[in-house]
């Protein structure tokens, strides 16, 4: 039995030391130089492998994503049907979402995303805003991930609103849900954080009348998945004024080109999808635990049904 480490570009060694710990003796093989037999492969450990790679794997019981993300691997068109798909859920991966969320939504609420063209300026002009519980703030997906963003957001004294597909009951955060819900969530949100899946329902939802619903000067964070958004209807929107600033940390295609417009938007903040960082320290008492759970004959912590795709 052996494991394979897939991350195109990544170095193997810092999950070989950290697995190391949890699971002595592991075989962990490298791609795409150290496969070996390819028949030994019973686990993958993958970040976005290439099309195809995973069919190749005759004995394949399992994949295991190194994120909290599974898009790019049942995005794969030959994925071997019957392997089951694990996705990491792990509290380093969940504060620093929260870390990303609060940093955003407070400076745009606060007006410090402003801070630095008033300063350079030297003017004595100060930022006028309303007390937090006045701020209306609506987070897409209250997973993992989306639920305590939403629920720390809610702590900071905000009101808070989740969308998600089925209903939630999250003390102090109103819920709005499926396709009934969307417009009413977005009118009353002010700032939208989208902390979504990729999946084909959840493709291109925020387009111009997603933007034309929400109140006049809203902002967007959006640390989910790029395709949620329509690029252009986002341009068109901030460039209007009517979306007042965002934050992304996700896009359609990754690196953001360096001729994208998002790059010149006004009050627009770029980070280079690190909202949360999987970290070898963090995720390998999860990964080993998933490894020796499948290997037992057991799913893993979180699996994933590939029919829903998250
Ligand atoms: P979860 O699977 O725990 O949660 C997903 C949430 O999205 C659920 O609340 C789910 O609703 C909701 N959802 C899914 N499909 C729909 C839909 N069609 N309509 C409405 N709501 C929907 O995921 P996590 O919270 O762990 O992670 C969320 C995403 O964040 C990841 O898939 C990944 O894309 C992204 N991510 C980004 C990172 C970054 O650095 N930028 C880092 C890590 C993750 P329901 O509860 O009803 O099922
Ligand atoms: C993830 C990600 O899914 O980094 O973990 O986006």
């Amino acid at each position: 039995m052996a494991v394979l480490h897939i991350h195109p570009g990544a170095d193997v060694d810092i999950w070989r030391r950290s697995l190391g710990q949890y699971l002595p003796g592991l075989d962990l093989r490298s791609w795409p130089n150290g496969i070996g037999d390819r028949a030994e492969i019973e686990v993958v450990l993958a970040w976005k492998p290439p099309p195809g790679e995973l069919a190749t794997y005759p004995n394949l019981k399992a994949v295991l994503s190194l994120g909290a993300g599974v898009d790019h691997i049942v995005s794969d068109p030959a994925f071997p049907a019957g392997v089951i798909i694990g996705r990491l859920v792990d509290p380093g991966l969940v504060q620093d979402m929260v870390q990303y969320v609060a940093h955003w939504a407070l400076s745009f609420h606060r007006g410090f995303h402003t801070v630095a063209e008033r300063q350079e300026m030297r003017t004595w002009n100060k930022f006028f805003y309303p007390p937090a519980a006045d701020r209306r703030v609506g987070v897409m997906g209250l997973g993992a991930l989306g639920s305590a963003a939403a629920l720390h957001l809610a702590g900071m004294g905000f009101d808070v609103a989740g969308w998600t597909r089925t209903p939630k009951a999250f003390e102090g955060i109103v819920s709005f849900h499926g396709d009934d819900g969307l417009l009413p969530f977005l009118q009353r949100s002010e700032i939208v954080v989208g902390v979504l899946p990729h999946t084909k329902e959840t493709e291109n939802l925020l387009d111009s009348r997603a933007f034309d619903a929400m109140p006049v000067g809203g902002f967007l964070i959006n640390a989910g998945r790029g395709a949620l958004v329509v690029d252009a209807d986002l341009v068109a929107a901030l460039e209007s004024g009517h979306i007042a600033g965002a934050a992304l940390d996700v896009f359609r295609r990754e690196p953001l080109p360096a001729d994208h417009p998002f790059w010149e938007c006004p009050n627009t903040f770029i980070t280079c999808h690190s909202a949360s960082l999987t970290k070898a320290e963090g995720g390998a008492p999860f990964i080993a635990e998933d490894i020796r759970r499948v290997l037992a004959g057991q799913p893993p912590l979180h699996s994933v049904d590939p029919a829903r795709a998250y």
